[in-house]
């Protein structure tokens, strides 16, 4: 029987079934020896087998569209990657750095998430520029502002919210549907317990797709990841127009001449705030990879 991973709970997977049966299965023997979580994960399509007392095993994981890492899951349509407005304060490199992790998991849609922008002005302007490179929804969790277009862009898909703790992603999935019920902690919470409210990655039902509310995380190392100094780049999509046109290849458009991403830099093509991302961030590669070495 073919299913999805819903979630990993209690070490056992739920997998939804085509006859909309919920059944909790173990992994076979086989699939167990490699002892690694991302073996089965969220969102994997599934082949079980029924044992007689209602639960199951995985015998086969159909191969998967694509794979998040960090948080773990699978077969991923979209990922909205979510920050704050304010509390806590967006920072330019630490959003770019979720958005190079969103690139390099091969996802189709990256779209960014303002939330709680009843905490500013309306008239504050925040990831100006940005717009031209992703689609920005702002939102209100508490005011209800975005909700709607929010639900509009997650209809049929399967869509990861990603994103710092505390920026508001389980509140956000309730005001999309309260029925959902996901847990919202306080500041106050996570600083007591040092960690995040939100601790499992579950596939919640919503309008034909589904919806995953995350843990939140604040740094992953880039070349865990697979972004090295060469692909790094790519993250990178508006710089690729431009990298065509460079004097080397490959070029880290660093330090060499002739480089037309410093040219696009220079002629307010690529923002500049991107760029600067870009090298702090490989430099952070580059230097791991001196100290390994
Ligand atoms: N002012 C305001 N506060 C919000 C908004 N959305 C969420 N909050 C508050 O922000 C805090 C954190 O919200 P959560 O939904 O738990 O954040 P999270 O991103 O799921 O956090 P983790 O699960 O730890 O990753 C809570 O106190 C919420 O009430 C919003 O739109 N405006
Ligand atoms: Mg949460
Ligand atoms: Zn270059």
């Amino acid at each position: 029987m073919l299913g999805r991973v819903i979630k990993f709970h209690n070490s056992f997977f739920f997998v939804e079934c085509e006859d909309g049966r919920m059944i909790p299965c173990s992994l076979r023997g086989l699939l167990k020896r490699y002892k690694r979580q991302t073996i089965v994960c969220a969102g994997d399509f599934v082949e079980i087998r029924l044992l007689g007392d209602g639960s199951g095993v995985i015998k086969r994981v159909v191969d998967r569209k694509n794979l998040m890492v960090r948080p773990a899951a699978a077969n991923v349509d979209q990922i909205i990657l979510t920050f704050a407005a304010r509390e806590p304060n967006l920072h330019p490199l630490l959003l770019n750095r979720f958005l190079v992790l969103a690139e390099a998991s091969d996802v189709e849609h990256i779209a960014i998430c303002i939330n709680k922008i009843d905490l500013i002005s309306p008239h504050t302007k925040i990831l100006d520029g940005y717009e031209r490179l992703y689609n920005i929804i702002k939102t209100s969790a508490r005011s209800g502002q975005g909700i709607e277009q929010l639900r509009t862009l997650v209809a049929d898909r399967v869509t990861v919210f990603t994103g710092p703790s505390g920026v508001g992603k389980s509140s956000l999935l309730n005001a999309i549907d309260p029925l959902l019920n996901q847990t919202v902690g306080s500041i106050s919470d996570r600083i007591r317990r040092g960690k995040n409210t939100t601790r499992v990655s579950e596939l919640l039902k919503f309008s034909g797709g589904y919806l995953v509310d995350t843990p939140g995380f604040s740094a992953v190392e880039l070349d865990d990841l697979g972004v090295d100094e060469r692909n790094l780049a790519h993250c990178f999509p508006e710089f690729k127009q431009f990298a065509a046109h460079c004097r080397f290849n490959p070029c880290s458009h660093s330090h060499e001449p002739d480089c037309a991403v410093k040219t696009a830099v220079a002629d307010h093509e690529i923002l500049a705030e991107r760029y600067e991302s870009y090298l702090s961030l490989l430099k952070e590669i580059n230097e791991r990879k001196s100290k390994y070495d």
